[in-house]
C-alpha cells in the first residue's frame, strides 16, 4: 500500500475496528515520523506501520518506530530476520508477509509474532502461491496465528479464511476504493471499472512480480520482458510508477490491484467496508453450516 495508505485511512480502520497500516514504503524519516504523529491525532486506537525490507533507509525508519512508540510492524518483500533484534528489544509485534511456508517457518523460528499468509492474488509485489493453498499449508505448519490476504474483500473471504486456519485477515484492494483513501479518484475508478481478468503480473522476469490493472505500462512491460531486454531498463521502468498511478496516471501508472478488483463496485465508507465484511461473514457460516448439515 505504499503512495496508497495515509493517516487518514489507517486511522479510518483503526477507528472502525481494524487495525490500520501505514505504508513506510520509500519515505524519509522526517516524512515517516510526520505521518505517524498525524495518525495518532486521528485515532487513539492502536495501527502499525508496514516495512519494505529492501529500502536503503530502513534501520533509520525503524529508529523512528521505536522512538515513537510504534506498537505494530508489518513486513513485506524480503526476509526481516536480521531487524528481529531491534523489534523484540523494543516490544513491538511483528507480523511479516510469506509467501511461502519455509519463509513462514523461518521467520517464526525467529520471533515473529504472526505471520501474514498472502496469496498472489493480491495486488503489487506477489509470491507464487495462491491464497488458497498458502494459507492452509502455513496455518498447518505453524503454532503462531496466520492472517490471510490476498483476494479477499468482503464477508465470504473473511468466512473461506477462517476455514482455511487463519485468525484474521489484511485487505488492500478492498481499501484503496474507499471514501477515505486518498489516492487520486482516477486509481478507483479503474478498480471500480476493473473485471477479474484485468489484472497482470509484471516484472516475472527481474525476481519481483508486480501485479497492476492491465494499462499502456503493463503492454510496455511485456514488451520489454519478451525482447529480453536488461533487467535495468525493466527496472528503470518501473521506478516512481505507483506514485504516478496515485496522483492520477492511469496509462503509464502502475496501478497495483489484487484480482478480487471485478468484485469491488462501490466506494464504501471503511466502517461500512468493515460492517459488510463481518456481517457478511456471519451471513456466509450460516449458509455454510446448512450446506454441511445437508451433506
Ligand atoms: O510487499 C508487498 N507488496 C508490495 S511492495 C511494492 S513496491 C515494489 N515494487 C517493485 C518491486 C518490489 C516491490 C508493491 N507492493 N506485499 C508483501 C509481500 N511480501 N508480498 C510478497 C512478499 C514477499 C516476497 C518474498 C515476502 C518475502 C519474500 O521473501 C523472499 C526471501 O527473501 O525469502
Amino acid at each position: 500500500m505504499a503512495s496508497v495508505s495515509s493517516p487518514r485511512l489507517a486511522a479510518a480502520v483503526s477507528n472502525a475496528g481494524g487495525l490500520g497500516i501505514l505504508a513506510a514504503s520509500s519515505q524519509t524519516e522526517e516524512s515517516l515520523r510526520e505521518q505517524i504523529i498525524a495518525t495518532k491525532k486521528l485515532t487513539d486506537k492502536p495501527f502499525g506501520v508496514n516495512l519494505m525490507l529492501m529500502m536503503g533507509n530502513i534501520q533509520k525508519q525503524i529508529d523512528v518506530l521505536i522512538e515513537e512508540n510504534v506498537q505494530v510492524v508489518t513486513t513485506g518483500a524480503g526476509n526481516p530476520g536480521a531487524f528481529f533484534p531491534r523489534f523484540k528489544e523494543a516490544g513491538i509485534v511483528v507480523m511479516p508477509v510469506v509467501p511461502s511456508v519455509a519463509l513462514a517457518k523461518r521467520v517464526a523460528r525467529q520471533g515473529a509474532h504472526a505471520v501474514i499468509a498472502e496469496g498472489t492474488e493480491a495486488g503489487g509485489h506477489i509470491g507464487e502461491l495462491t491464497t488458497m493453498v498458502l494459507v492452509a499449508q502455513v496455518a498447518d505448519s505453524l503454532d503462531i496465528p496466520v492472517i490471510a490476504a490476498g483476494g479477499i474483500a468482503d464477508g465470504r473471504g473473511l468466512a473461506a479464511a477462517f476455514a482455511l486456519g487463519a485468525e484474521a485477515v489484511q485487505l488492500g484492494t478492498r481499501f484503496v476504493a474507499t471514501v477515505e483513501c486518498e489516492v487520486h479518484d482516477n486509481y478507483k475508478q479503474q478498480i471500480l471499472k476493473a473485471n477479474d481478468r484485468d489484472t497482470i503480473v509484471t516484472g516475472r522476469t527481474t525476481g519481483h512480480p508486480v501485479r497492476i490493472i492491465r494499462n499502456k505500462l503493463a503492454r510496455e512491460f511485456e514488451r520489454l520482458e519478451a525482447e529480453r531486454v536488461p533487467v535495468e531498463e525493466l527496472e528503470k521502468l518501473g521506478t516512481g510508477r505507483l506514485k504516478a498511478a496515485a496522483s492520477g496516471d492511469m496509462e503509464m501508472g502502475s496501478v497495483m490491484s489484487g484480482q478480487i478488483a471485478g468484485m469491488i463496485n462501490e466506494i464504501e465508507t471503511v466502517a461500512d467496508v468493515i460492517k459488510e465484511l463481518v456481517s457478511g461473514a456471519k451471513d456466509t457460516s450460516k449458509s455454510i453450516h446448512e450446506k454441511i448439515s445437508n451433506l
